[in-house]
């Protein structure tokens, strides 16, 4: 009667919102994993919460326009899904990538609505974007797009409302842009976004924040098998803002980052990843992985030409511990074969929906433990809603005031998934404990503030 259920909401979704496979792959997974909790309460399905969760409370999608420095006159598709804001205003970040459509900004806005809600924050889930490409263009490119892109959006958002932040392709210079022009044309200086800079409103750590949670996170999971991070070996894929602080912390743990890729390659350095040669290419120069091997000529690089076919080269490099922190769906089985057969025991997800359902489910077959993204990545937009309740109080807290309340948070998310595993029967599995415990708080809500 479940399973039939689910089947029906996922074909009536399939019916209605043509061609979003990410979409149907997040919904796939939470729907079928909270399966324990819809047999043990009924309440769920009598409101029918099920239907009423899939479908966002608003869709927005507008044209942006906006000159090139060559005068021409570029057109893109913008996104902003404002998915369910029971527990407080929308929030989650905009993504500036090629490949962004509505099925993407779905299913990141799908995936966003639980994840906050398992920070125990007021915070509800959206997400957004554009199928702008930031590659090779200009900076006063980037601030016109910006500037835009805020033209149509700044109608939709506000501090009680909808606040975004970064993700893929937009940090700390497009939050600049997309602020100055929010506030040009409100005339308000709000904490409309976050993650901006320090001087601005902004909040420490939160640079930090999604990659120090996520191995804050890896920690705590691997401490309840009595392991540690200390001298791992650790893969972690992508070199943004999520992998380059995962790395920075998982040195202070005592563990070593040995390889980390781009949308171009691979950098397989067994010594370890340098850092500060690191941020000095992707962060400063916004440089291809490449250049990192030229500073460093015991580094190897492995150009995504020659990716082994169907798989990904970082993942065939022998770990201990592997962070995909890169984008969706980046893990898939040919990889989780070869992470289990070179001894891997822990896959943290720092990117949303990086391991693809056959990958995960190979994975927990083999008895590798598995931090699902929800759960593991939660620390930047938590630290997010601490950058909202210091703009609200007018105030600013110190690095270290603001990383030990991330730490907490994250060990707190920890307990909440892992308790809520145990309790529903499924020993262990944070897929199911994360699913359940976010879908609880939200569809209880729900239930609360009646048909809406
Ligand atoms: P960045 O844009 O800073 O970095 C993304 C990195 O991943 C880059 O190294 C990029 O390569 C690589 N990458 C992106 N898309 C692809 C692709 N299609 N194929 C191969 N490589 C790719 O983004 P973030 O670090 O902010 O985000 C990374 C992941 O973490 C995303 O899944 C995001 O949703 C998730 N996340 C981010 C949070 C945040 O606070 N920023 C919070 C929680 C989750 P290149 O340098 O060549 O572009
Ligand atoms: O996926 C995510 O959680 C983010 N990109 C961060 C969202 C936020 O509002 O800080």
């Amino acid at each position: 009667m479940i399973d039939s259920k689910i089947s029906d909401i996922l074909q009536d979704i399939k019916e209605s919102s043509p061609g979003q496979n990410e979409f149907y792959q997040a919904v796939e997974e939470v729907l079928f994993s909270i399966k324990p909790l819809l047999k043990y309460d009924n309440k769920y399905l009598d409101n029918n919460i099920l239907s009423r969760i899939v479908v966002p409370e608003r869709t927005i999608i507008f044209r942006v326009n906006w000159l090139d420095d060559k005068g021409v006159v570029n057109t893109n598709l913008g996104y902003r899904v404002q998915f369910n804001s029971v527990i407080g205003p929308y929030k989650g970040g905009l993504r500036f990538h090629e490949s962004v459509n509505l099925g993407i900004v779905k299913f990141l806005g799908f995936e966003q609505i639980f994840k906050n809600a398992l920070t125990n924050l007021p915070i509800g889930g959206a997400k957004g974007g554009s199928n702008f490409n930031p590659k090779g263009k200009s900076d006063n490119e980037i601030m016109k797009f910006c500037q835009s892109f805020m033209t149509e959006l700044y109608k939709y958002i506000g501090k009680n409302r909808d606040v975004p932040a970064g993700d893929i392709g937009v940090g700390s210079r497009e939050i600049g842009y997309l602020f100055g022009q929010y506030k040009k044309i409100t005339g308000d200086f709000d904490g409309v976004l976050t993650g901006k800079g320090i001087n601005w409103g902004g909040s420490f750590a939160r640079k930090e924040a999604t990659g120090y949670g996520s191995v804050y996170f890896a920690k705590e999971h691997l401490a309840v098998y009595g392991d540690s991070l200390e001298d791992k070996d650790c893969v972690v894929s992508g070199s943004g803002n999520v992998s380059i602080y995962t790395m920075k912390k998982l040195y202070e743990f005592g563990a070593k980052p040995i390889a980390c890729s781009d949308s171009r390659g691979t950098i397989y350095h067994k010594k370890g990843i340098d850092i500060a040669s690191l941020i000095s290419v992707k962060e400063v120069h916004r440089d291809s992985l490449e250049a990192y091997a030229k500073l460093h000529h015991d580094a190897k690089y492995i150009d995504t030409a020659h990716y082994p076919s169907g798989g990904h080269a970082i993942w065939h490099i022998p770990c201990d511990l592997a962070f995909p922190s890169a984008t969706q769906n980046e893990l898939n089985l040919i990889d989780a074969k070869e992470l289990v057969k070179n001894g891997c025991i822990l896959v943290n997800e720092g990117a949303n929906m990086p391991t693809t359902p056959d990958a995960i489910e190979y994975l927990l077959n083999s008895g590798v433990k598995f931090s699902p993204a929800k759960a593991a990545n939660a620390g930047g937009v938590a630290t997010s809603q601490l950058e909202m309740s210091q703009n609200a109080s007018m105030t600013q807290w110190n690095f270290e005031e603001v990383d030990i309340k991330l730490h907490q948070i994250m060990k707190n998310i920890f307990k909440t998934a892992y308790g809520s595993s145990k309790e529903y029967g499924a020993d262990g599995n944070l897929i199911v404990g994360a699913n359940i415990a976010g879908f609880k708080k939200v569809a209880s809500a729900m239930i609360d503030q009646g048909v809406i």
